[in-house]
């Protein structure tokens, strides 16, 4: 049993499009919470955030609606690091993926606290490495991967002494959609990408085992960045950037069923839902159903043959 605080993260600034500020309210009306209840777990739902731009930093150039980008970063920050400095499990319902440095810097900090390697799964068909400097549109849900991994071109969007993740403990897997400098940038920075190919040639499981075999060993936290568009649009079609050949449901559910036994997550973003372009409520729906099956859902006990 684990209390589970719900943070609502309704921003779309980061993005090239509205709707994703839809996205909290469409994954209460899905039933996010009474699922996670029925599952046995505590859920205290904060509601939604709800901050004032970020009067400090001025406008940029390369970072499209900068100001309302780190109002939330910051007020998620915050968030979910008292959650988890509280022993709960920070469950951020978003919004769009810029949301996420938020979230991520949030639990690093918390990670560095009690001296536990921070380690981050992302799920994405993006690999989000984008800057001020390289992105080729300045949304800023195309950045929080090298933002959180402290690359060096972006405003102070929080303090100077916030924590960083290593990128030899990102570990994105989906990926199938990457701009030409990021290739550069996740290669020099070493962040472990499993692309779709790798997905067919070596099969989720043996992925996800991988993964969690590292974070075990280093005795780590596991954050999970969970991009609706890592999955197929035939399946979630609720997205703003849909990419082609995405995860289908089974090997979503399987990431899923893992986690859950590893019992190694303490945190996850559901972001980037845009209930506007949704097909009557699916993409929200998977969505709680893959949470569901995080947080202990499960279609039998194992082993499953008997003695
Ligand atoms: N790489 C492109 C850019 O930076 C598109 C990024 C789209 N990002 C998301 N999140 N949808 O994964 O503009
Ligand atoms: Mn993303
Ligand atoms: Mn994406
Ligand atoms: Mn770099």
């Amino acid at each position: 049993m684990k209390t589970i605080t719900l943070i609502g993260a309704p921003i779309e600034e980061g993005s090239g499009r509205r709707g994703a500020g839809m996205g909290p309210t469409a994954l209460r009306i899905a039933g996010i919470d009474t699922v996670l209840a029925e599952l046995g777990h505590r859920v205290e739902d904060e509601g939604d955030i709800r901050p004032l731009p970020a009067r400090d930093l001025s406008a940029h150039p390369g970072a499209n609606n900068l100001q309302m980008v780190a109002a939330f970063a910051r007020a998620i920050h915050d968030a979910v690091h008292d959650a988890a400095r509280k022993g709960h499990f920070p469950l951020v319902l978003g919004g769009d993926h810029a949301l996420s440095m938020g979230s991520v810097s949030g639990v690093a900090r918390y990670a560095d606290e009690i001296g536990r390697p921070l380690f981050v799964l992302w799920l994405d068909a993006h690999a989000d490495f984008n800057s001020p400097a390289t992105s080729p549109s300045g949304n800023m849900h195309g950045m929080p991967v090298a933002f959180f991994c402290g690359e060096a071109e972006f405003a102070p969007i929080l303090p100077k002494e916030r924590a960083l993740v290593a990128p030899k403990r990102v570990y994105q897997v989906g990926i199938r959609s990457v701009d030409a400098r990021e290739r550069d940038e996740i290669a020099e920075h070493g962040v472990n990408v499993y692309d779709m190919r790798a997905v067919d040639e070596m099969g989720m499981a043996n992925i996800m085992k991988q993964i969690l075999e590292d974070v075990r060993t280093a005795n780590g936290l596991l954050h999970v960045s969970l991009d609706v568009d890592f999955l197929d649009p035939e399946i979630a079609p609720g997205v703003g950037t849909t990419v082609p050949g995405g995860a289908t449901f089974r090997e979503a559910h399987l990431i899923m069923e893992m986690l859950c036994d590893s019992d190694l997550v303490s945190s996850l973003d559901l972001v980037e839902l845009n209930p506007f372009l949704d097909d009557r409520g699916k993409s929200a729906r998977i969505l709680v159903e893959l949470t569901a099956s995080l947080f202990g859902r499960r279609i039998l006990d194992r082993p499953t043959r008997s003695a």
